[in-house]
């Protein structure tokens, strides 16, 4: 154990008078025993890991085997997002709609204030400036963390820009900043013991959308508390882009670069467990030499027009917080090469030599191993138990600029020109591989009709077909019904409207047997994709959209016969009579704020059906 020989500044890093009163205010609310102004320096993050590693919370890995990498395990109550705990406070009830747990605003605030008061006490608080985007980005936005946990330090300084670089931006008093409270929620009495992982039983995930403000108790975990990523990001900035007439979408971006060097963006959708950063960094398959994938993002796009009148995104992120159980040199060998340094763990299994393994790593399993709680686990135990050596939520946390496929304009202040959108869903039946909507509009109706089946046992039904909007259920900050209006305002402004798809990866046959080998191979998909939007594609029509033949996609090095592909992309009359009547479920709940041309667009489909 090294002592610490880190001294926490108190000296302010800004001389921002609105940020040095809110800080003194916060102070005096949440009684913390120091301040820590963050200024983001690579000693600061070693020290402040290395105290970690004193206390407990980390675990220094083998840095012959992971270089710069650490493994954190969270209490074993805090190990995922809790939306049931996760609040939008408009001062309207409606205005957060049916989709989001709401409160008054004004009793959320006694709520708060009760929660905060003195609930750093014995704990250093530390003043986290950060940055969603390129900190030069017209796109970016500026936020600053007050939070008693330097996990969430650490972690954010791979996640967004942060530190210095951030307090000169605020000082400029140009861009608002968004203030982000965070306590674990444990305050420690004088001399008393911490734990490795505090946090509370009591979690509270709040967004105040009119006034921009984010308070958050009792969890050190993932969104939770790394208040940049579903928080901002998505909960926040998604009201900020409403009211400015632009887009925060929960999609990966990536750019496909054809052998003539020709380079095409495009964001994709899909909901949790359908290998969203997989595709971001897919590898093409034999057959598509001179063909690459660039990585800009894996989970969240910010996007808006440019004075042509085309849309343009940026990557808010500055790394991945991706979930490890399944990433794999066979299934994602850019995100293990990402990992393989830099990178913090959290709650995946620890090796006797020092190094991290979870679930899908690799095809073996260590012969015995410490599991994500720090118990003994073997095959064997795991086999009798059913205890899983890694949490299935167990993450990395890993700068994007290792990424070995990383975009060289992923932090570009522009963004890169977006020429569709794909949505997504986990679906062993009706719907195809792929399919193209016939125009915005229809493309709208696909985004916000889209769902995946349940995989989780623990979250109800396997198989049941869950509706998740353009995979925004749980991270749109208001009304669902106003989002899909949203959507279909923003055609306007747009001198080229992006072309929107449809894919399937999942879709399985009689004796459940997937019908799609999926990974490399959908960028097959892919190419079909960009050569539609370049009008180089054929496709044949049918009432949900066009669909490519045969005939219109590369099969070179994969054998998958004709009789195969028609089974992928078979599109039925009557199945699909079916799933139209399940659009309805979610439609209704939003009645009062869906847009006509939704329902216009299912009386369209169901006419063509
Ligand atoms: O990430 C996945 N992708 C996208 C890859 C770019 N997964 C993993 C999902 C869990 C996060 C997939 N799983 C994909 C896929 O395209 N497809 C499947 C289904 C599948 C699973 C195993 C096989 C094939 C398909 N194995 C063999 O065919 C041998
Ligand atoms: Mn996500």
């Amino acid at each position: 154990m090294r002592p610490s020989t880190f001294e926490a500044s108190s000296v302010p890093l800004s001389t921002n008078k609105h940020l040095l009163r809110w800080v003194e205010k916060m102070a005096e609310l949440t009684r913390p025993a120091a301040i820590h102004w963050v200024d983001g320096s690579e000693e600061e993050y070693q020290a402040l890991c290395s105290e970690m590693v004193a206390r407990g919370t980390f675990t220094r890995l083998n840095q012959d085997l992971w270089p710069g990498c650490f493994l954190a395990r969270s209490d074993p109550s805090d190990v995922a997002r809790v939306e049931d705990r996760t609040f939008i406070c408009s001062l309207s009830k409606d205005n957060a709609g049916p989709t989001n747990n709401w409160v008054d605003p004004f009793e959320m605030r006694r709520k708060l204030k009760s929660l905060f008061r003195g609930c750093m006490r014995g704990r250093t608080m530390y003043v986290l400036p950060f940055s969603m985007g390129p900190i030069e980005s017209p796109f970016s936005r500026i936020g600053v963390e007050l939070t008693d946990s330097p996990y969430v330090v650490v972690n954010m300084r791979i996640m967004a820009r942060i530190g210095l670089r951030v307090f000169q931006e605020i000082d400029k008093d140009i861009k608002r900043v968004v203030p982000c409270m965070h306590s674990v929620g444990v305050p420690l009495g004088p001399g008393a013991r911490d734990v490795p992982w505090p946090c509370n039983s009591e979690k509270y995930i709040v967004h105040f959308p009119e006034t921009r403000e984010i308070w958050s108790y009792g969890s050190g975990y993932g969104g939770n508390a790394l208040l940049g990523k579903k928080c901002f990001a998505l909960r926040i900035a998604s009201n900020i882009a409403r009211d400015e007439g632009w887009m925060a979408e929960h999609m990966l971006i990536l750019g496909v670069e054809n052998p003539q060097g020709e380079k095409t963006y495009v964001a994709a959708a899909f909901p949790s467990a359908c290998g969203k950063t997989n595709f971001a960094m897919m590898i093409p398959p034999a057959g598509f030499e001179g063909w690459k994938i660039w990585t800009v993002g894996d989970d969240i796009a910010w996007i808006r027009a440019d004075e042509t009148g085309h849309l343009r995104a940026i990557n808010p992120e500055a790394g991945f917080f991706g979930v490890a159980p399944g990433t794999s040199p066979k299934t994602n060998p850019n995100a293990i090469a990402t990992l393989s340094r830099n990178t913090i763990f959290t709650n995946v299994a620890l090796t006797p030599e020092g190094g991290v393994w979870w679930e899908g790593l690799t095809d073996t399993p260590p012969a015995e191993c410490e599991d994500w709680q720090g118990q003994r686990w073997t095959p064997e135990i795991g086999k009798e138990t059913g205890r899983k050596a890694a949490h299935p939520n167990a993450r990395f946390t890993a700068p994007a600029s290792q990424c070995p496929c990383i975009d060289p304009k992923w932090d570009d202040p522009e963004g890169v020109p977006i020429s569709a959108f794909i949505f997504g869903g986990r679906r062993a039946r009706t719907i195809p591989l792929v399919f193209q909507a016939f125009n915005w509009s229809a493309g709208v109706y696909v985004g916000a009709t889209m769902g995946s089946e349940t995989t989780a046992a623990a979250t109800g039904a396997v198989g049941k077909v869950r509706r998740d909007p353009m995979a925004m259920l749980p991270f749109c900050g208001y009304h669902m019904g106003d989002y899909f209006r949203h959507w279909l305002k923003m055609q306007r402004g747009l001198s080229a409207t992006p072309k929107i798809f449809h894919v399937n990866w999942f879709r399985k046959d009689e004796d459940g047997n997937f019908l799609w080998p999926g990974f490399s191979q959908n960028m097959r998909v892919l190419k079909w994709i960009v050569d539609r939007v370049h009008s180089r594609a054929a496709g044949k029509e049918t009432p949900i959209g066009w669909v490519p033949r045969y005939e219109d996609i590369c099969w070179d090095g994969l054998t998958y016969s004709r009789e195969q592909f028609e089974a992928v992309e078979e599109f039925s009359r009557t199945a699909w009579r079916s799933e139209v009547i399940g659009h309805e479920e979610l439609f209704i709940e939003l009645h009062d704020h869906l847009p006509p041309e939704m329902v216009y667009e299912r009386e369209l489909l169901i006419c063509r059906l």
